[in-house]
């Protein structure tokens, strides 16, 4: 399907019709082409997509092909890295339109991805999802000691504190931050909240987070949720 496309030196992606065009977006991503897929998600839009179809369908849905031949050994780290700097380009074309609202802030999180872990993506994506909601969020990074949680959370005074992690290796570090806050006697001051694609529900709750997050969409509902029922406490 692809090859027919990229040998034609006049091909013109408007020239897809949508289904094609989502089609050939993943075949970009998956090949690193940056220009390709910012230009993708621009037609897309003028096409009248919402900023959230565009990145579900045709930006989440090709990184997860990534990530499927990431696995099984067919794509590597370079690759994969390309991929991500492709993807991270239609996300900065999306990121104003994500992050457009009128409201007040309607509180505040500190967010970053737990030490030894540099995956970013789902962390930039959570932190546009929770601006475009009315958050101010401070993003810290990634490869995240506790200390510099520490110090974040002493400086910012958020409501809520995220935490991500890609990988089941580091994933336990989260502990480690949450058991860090209990000694400090600081636990009760912050919301904690984590997600990342190996975790689920019940880490969730065997740590001592407020929260698992599935998604950046259920981020944002539940971050509402919990601060509502924090201040009404
Ligand atoms: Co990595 N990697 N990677 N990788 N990588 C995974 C995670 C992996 C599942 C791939 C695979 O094998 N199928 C695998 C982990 C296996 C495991 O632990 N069981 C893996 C591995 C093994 C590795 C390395 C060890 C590979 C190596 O070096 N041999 C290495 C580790 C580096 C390190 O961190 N120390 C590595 C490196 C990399 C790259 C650098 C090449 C690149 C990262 C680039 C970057 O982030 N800037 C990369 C990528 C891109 C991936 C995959 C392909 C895609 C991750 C992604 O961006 N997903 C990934 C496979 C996969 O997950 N399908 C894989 C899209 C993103 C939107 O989803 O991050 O899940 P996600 O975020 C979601 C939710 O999880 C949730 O909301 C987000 C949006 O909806 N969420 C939160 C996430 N964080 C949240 C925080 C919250 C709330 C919700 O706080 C409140």
């Amino acid at each position: 399907m692809t090859e027919q496309y990229n040998e034609d030196e006049d091909f013109d992606l408007n020239d897809l019709p949508d289904g094609e065009l989502v089609e050939q977006m993943h075949d970009d991503l998956y090949n690193g082409l940056r220009d390709e897929v910012v230009e993708g998600t621009e037609i897309l839009l003028e096409r009248g997509w919402s900023a959230s179809r565009v990145l579900d369908e045709a930006l989440v849905g090709g990184m997860a092909i990534v990530g499927v031949d990431f696995r099984d050994g067919i794509l590597f780290v370079p690759e994969v890295l390309m991929a991500a700097n492709a993807m991270k380009g239609g996300m900065e074309v999306l990121r104003p339109l994500l992050a457009a609202s009128d409201s007040e802030t309607v509180g505040k999180i500190v967010i970053g991805t737990v030490k030894g872990d540099i995956h970013d993506i789902g962390k930039n994506l959570v932190s546009m999802m929770m601006e475009g909601a009315g958050f101010e969020v401070i993003d810290i990074g990634i490869n995240i000691p506790v200390e510099t949680y520490l110090e974040a959370l002493e400086e910012h005074k958020p409501d809520i504190l995220g935490m991500s992690a890609l990988l089941t290796t580091t994933m336990p570090y989260m502990k480690v931050v949450i058991d860090t806050l209990v000694e400090k006697g600081l636990r009760d001051d912050v919301i904690v909240m984590v997600g990342g694609a190996p975790l689920n529900e019940e880490f969730g709750k065997a740590i001592g987070a407020d929260a698992y997050c599935r998604d950046a969409g259920v981020a944002v509902d539940m971050a509402k949720e919990l601060i509502a029922m924090h201040r009404a406490a």
